[in-house]
């Protein structure tokens, strides 16, 4: 049996495996440079695998009900090895604010606090992440552990505030942590100290980019709606915790169905459910078997209740699995049934992560190639033509090569006059795409933004609210459907204008991909089926509809919002470029071999000894041509033998 490979082992594998395809990459992008073959728009493509090789993340999520061990098992799990507990974990509320823990080697180490006030304005955590006056920062002293445990104690701070600014927070109807005080008869409230906090921290997990979500219990999730309409579907696992000793509760059930339930049955079968606080049910009195029994029916009626199988259930015990790693206690981490889980979470994510960014980079690398493949193959084929035509001359007599000469004349005067049509029909084509962008460009988001705002403020109360938003999704669609009406004229004008130069200019034939908005109108559609969602039960949740509350979920949706149209204008704009850029290569190489051609012709008119020779020439250059296909075949089957290397995937042969 192939011993079980922890999950920090098999991440790190994975990290260095993407780094190993980055070198390969490099070394290809080096090879195209020295040949001569990288062009502005290779070289962006290749900076663009690169970034995001390096900023490749992978992001594990935890949530659950307060007090269900979470941030004792990211303890265990991933920071065993650091010798002690790295996140505050005890009884009651601890983790009072959405915790991320990651590795930003632009930054020292240190936790960086967004103070609970940012609520009160109209910004998202991920707007605020842009403005670092914003954050209260402390370094860490990685020497110092003590001292470092204080600073991520920060993380379960809390205050009192008066009621009414609590309420202002959006935090007051589910706080049940209220101290009377004041002779105005108002209760002071206790609230958390901090809306988010980032741990940065030179883990060599997080260092290869695994970043660990840790959330608080239930109250925050609720009335932070980024974290569920941003935060937790963008991780690529979310991990659900209950606790042996206190069963499936209804609050368990509350954060299921409104977290993590979802409709989607793949989304589903991605989920991790743990037991935690197994140790609660060993009893030295009792045999092992019947402990192990108990265990059982409890995993069985977890996974009932929450409509999984029971194999999607992991019971374990985080307190005695760190503990166990920081003592070097084999037997006891065995009891702890913590390497099943870690076996299950590698086992399932890595690879899978490992799978799509192999293929994605495949893919991608492949596109780039074949680019310069196709240039070197029509360079040949224009040599080819020059050498059949020039052999064709040999032993005939002066009026021949003019007669010749006379002929690639007329095929420049035929290409020049092409030439003015290309020129116009940038033109249209700059035109149409300027009015695509005008579409779905920011400004037209933010106008309609602006416009929604106008209208929450104007009618702050469920009704109104309703009625901005969706007007909002309404204004959206309609901006994708004329988008993608757009994108189809500019598909058809470049169609047509391939057909046309293929026909006129002996220019190769060309499809132009076309361009689908349909990926974007889905997650349009997706968020808003998400807000609607999100926003009933939050509705159900407060007695009082609180309006600084409204504007920071639409904030949320807007961010969203802005993230699609961020994504669709980066993709409009490399699809603009795919379809005109082969156009304008052909035209240019064409150009270029037709000058070529006169030349030659012209050199052999002079000197009837010049046609050996440059058949020569001719002859030298398609050898070499031919060698550079060669090698830039053996360049990228480099590449594609590190995408297939089985070494981050140990568990593919016993899978
Ligand atoms: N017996 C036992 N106790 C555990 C185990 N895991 C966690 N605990 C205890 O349960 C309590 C809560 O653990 P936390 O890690 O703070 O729980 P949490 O889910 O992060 O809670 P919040 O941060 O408040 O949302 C602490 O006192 C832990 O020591 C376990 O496996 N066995
Ligand atoms: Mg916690």
């Amino acid at each position: 049996m192939v011993p079980p490979r922890e999950f920090a082992a098999r991440f790190e594998a994975y990290g260095e495996w993407r780094k190993r395809l980055a070198s390969g990459i490099t070394a290809l992008h080096e090879w195209l440079k020295r040949q001569d073959l990288a062009d502005a728009q290779v070289d962006l493509k290749v900076q663009q695998l690169l970034t995001r090789l390096h900023q490749d993340r992978l992001v594990v999520a935890f949530v659950a009900e307060f007090s269900r061990g979470k941030s004792e098992l990211i303890n265990a799990i991933f920071f065993a090895d650091f010798g002690q507990r790295l996140l505050p974990s005890t009884a009651g509320r601890t983790t009072m604010c959405p915790t991320e823990l990651l590795y930003d080697a632009t930054r020292p180490p240190s936790i960086r606090l967004l103070p609970i006030e940012t609520r009160l304005k109209d910004a998202t955590v991920q707007d605020f992440m842009n403005f670092a006056d914003e954050w209260v920062t402390f370094p860490l002293d990685l020497a110092a552990a003590g001292r470092m445990s204080e600073e991520l104690a920060r993380i379960s701070q809390v205050k009192r505030v008066p009621a009414a600014l609590a309420r202002a927070l959006g935090m007051h109807d589910d706080e049940p942590a209220v101290i009377p005080r004041g002779a105005d008869g108002e209760a002071d409230v206790e609230v958390p100290c901090w809306r988010h906090a980032i741990i940065n921290f030179p883990h060599p997990l997080l260092q290869q980019g695994l970043v660990v979500l840790d959330t608080p219990g239930l109250n925050a999730i609720g009335t932070e709606p980024e974290l569920t309409l941003s935060l937790l579907p963008s991780a690529h696992a979310v991990l659900y915790v209950l606790a042996a000793d206190t069963g499936v509760t209804r609050t368990d059930l509350d954060v299921w169905n409104r977290h993590l339930a979802g409709e989607d049955a793949t989304q589903k079968a991605g989920r991790i459910v743990i037991l935690n606080k197994i140790d609660g049910l060993w009893d030295e009195l009792r045999p092992a078997a019947d402990v192990d029994a108990e265990i059982d029916r409890q995993i069985a009626a977890a996974a009932a209740q929450l409509g999984l199988p029971a194999s999607q259930v992991y019971a374990v015990s985080a307190q005695k699995g760190l503990l166990a790693k920081v003592n070097g206690d084999d037997a006891l981490l065995a009891k702890s049934r913590l390497p099943a889980l870690e076996e299950a979470l590698s086992g399932k994510l890595i690879p899978a992560k490992h799978r799509i960014v192999g293929a994605a980079t495949k893919a991608e690398v492949g596109a780039l190639v074949e680019g310069v493949s196709a240039l070197l193959e029509r360079r040949r084929a224009g040599i080819a033509e020059q050498l059949g035509e020039l052999r064709a001359l040999r032993g005939k007599n002066q009026d021949v090569v003019e007669h010749m000469m006379d002929r690639v004349r007329e095929e420049k005067a035929v290409f020049e006059r092409g030439l003015q049509r290309f020129t116009a029909l940038r033109t249209v084509f700059t035109q149409q795409t300027n009015a695509l962008f005008d579409v779905i460009g920011l400004e037209a988001l933010r106008a309609n933004a602006a416009r929604t705002r106008k209208g929450i403020e104007r009618s702050p109360f469920t009704k109104g609210m309703r009625v901005a938003m969706s007007e909002f999704f309404a204004a959206i669609r309609r901006d994708l459907d004329d988008a993608a009406r757009r994108s189809v004229e500019i598909h058809e004008l470049m169609e047509a204008m391939y057909v046309r130069f293929a026909a006129e200019q002996g220019i190769e034939r060309f499809t132009p991909p076309p361009f689908s908005m349909l990926k974007y109108q889905k997650e349009i559609d997706r968020l808003e089926r998400a807000y609607n969602e999100h926003f009933n039960t939050l509705w159900n949740m407060l007695s009082n509809a609180k309006f600084g509350l409204t504007k920071r979920f639409f904030e949320t949706v807007a961010t969203r919002v802005k993230h699609v149209y961020d994504v669709a204008n980066r993709d409009v704009e490399s699809w603009l470029r795919a379809t005109m850029s082969p156009l304008e290569t052909q035209v240019r190489e064409h150009h270029l071999q037709l000058r070529r051609r006169l030349e030659s012709v012209k050199r052999i008119h002079r000197a009837s000894n010049e046609l050996e020779e440059r058949i020569g020439e001719l002859e030298q250059q398609d050898e070499a041509l031919a060698a550079q296909v060669a090698a830039l075949q053996r360049s990228v089957e480099v590449v594609a033998g590190i995408v297939e290397e089985p070494g981050a995937l140990p568990a593919a042969a016993n899978a």
